[in-house]
């Protein structure tokens, strides 16, 4: 049967931490492809990872190449590749270029792996992982944007260090465009099944729920160059391990809404089951009134980025 076998489209800081995170859960090997003129770093990133191995005993194979032909046969592709924020871009500032960049990559994912399960990581995200879906033209449950897993990720921080209660029993969801107008959904928020406006004020959860919109932007003024990549990683990872081990969670994605939340063909951030046929379901909530106008104003805002690539 052999090892699963991992593509990281973009070995920059988020693919970096990818690899180590995915050598530590023995998920598979993984294969780091990044551009000819970082092809040195890519190599150097795989080998140190390699050499980490012995200490903890982890059985992969990390490899870094510039060819695409290594890529053949994938199971899983994460894809990375583009430029991230600078202090004071928005998400949106970054389209063009990453726009560029995912034809190349859609172009030869499509070539050399046409069998994988796709998660699009690079910004701005809906659109990215939408024009993906469009150039590749791979069936819609094995193309999922990776936002949704981070967004309510930091949402769940960001209660346990108000509350003081372990993270562990968080349970939140985020829905919608990963960027300032996401919704997260606080009148479902609970820690261990308690509801959140049992346990802090409604000015707190109000607090909260900004700073998770804002949370991508804190790190990039603080870091000065670059934006997140450890917690990136790891929401990306699960998302990776639910489809290898065919867990069916249920994580927040961009998934193409054929219907479901009143979208139809745009990728947007909802609740999805994901196992071993990828995205296998996107289950929907039941939305009051305020929740609705937040979606659809979140929705509208990513039409209006999808409109801007053309496809
Ligand atoms: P960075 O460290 O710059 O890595 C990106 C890598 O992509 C670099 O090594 C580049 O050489 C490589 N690259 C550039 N062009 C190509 C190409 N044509 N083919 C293959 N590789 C290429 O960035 P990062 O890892 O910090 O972030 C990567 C992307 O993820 C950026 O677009 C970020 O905005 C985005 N990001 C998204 C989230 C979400 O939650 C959606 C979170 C954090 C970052």
């Amino acid at each position: 049967m052999g090892r699963k076998k991992i593509a990281l489209i973009g070995g920059g800081q988020i693919g970096g931490i990818l690899a180590l995170i995915g050598t530590q859960k023995e998920l598979g090997d993984i294969v780091v492809f990044d551009i000819p003129q970082v092809e040195g770093m890519v190599k150097g990133k795989a080998l140190d990872i390699m050499e980490l191995r012995p200490h903890d005993g982890y059985d992969a194979n990390i490899t870094g190449t510039s060819d695409y032909k290594d890529i053949e046969g994938s199971d899983v592709v994460v894809i990375t590749a583009g430029v991230p924020r600078k202090p004071g871009m928005t998400r949106d500032d970054l389209l063009s270029v990453n726009l560029k960049i995912i034809t190349d990559v859609a172009n030869n994912v499509k070539k050399y792996a046409p069998d994988a399960f796709v998660i699009v990581v690079s910004n701005p995200l809906d659109a990215i992982v939408y024009a993906f879906h469009k150039i590749s033209g791979l069936p819609k449950n094995r193309v999922v944007g990776m936002a949704g897993a981070l967004d309510s990720g930091r949402f769940r921080a960001f209660i346990a260090m108000e509350t003081g209660l372990s993270v562990q029993d968080v349970s939140c969801v985020v829905l919608g465009g990963h960027g300032p107008t996401m919704v997260p959904l606080s009148r479902l928020a609970t820690v261990g099944g308690v509801p959140i406006d049992n346990l802090l004020s409604k000015e707190k959860i109000e607090a909260i729920e900004k700073r998770t919109r804002e949370a991508g932007t804190e790190i990039v003024k603080l870091l000065g160059n670059g934006s997140a990549f450890f917690s990136p990683a790891a929401a990306i990872m699960e998302m990776v391990e639910s489809y290898l081990k065919d867990k069916k969670r249920v994580i927040p994605s961009a998934a193409l809404c054929e219907g479901e939340y009143d979208v139809d063909g745009y990728f947007i951030g909802v609740p999805c089951v994901i196992g071993c046929d990828g995205i296998e379901k996107i289950l929907e909530i039941d939305l009051n009134a305020d929740e609705k106008a937040a979606l659809k104003n979140t929705v509208d805002h990513v039409k209006a980025v999808v409109e801007e690539t053309g496809l």
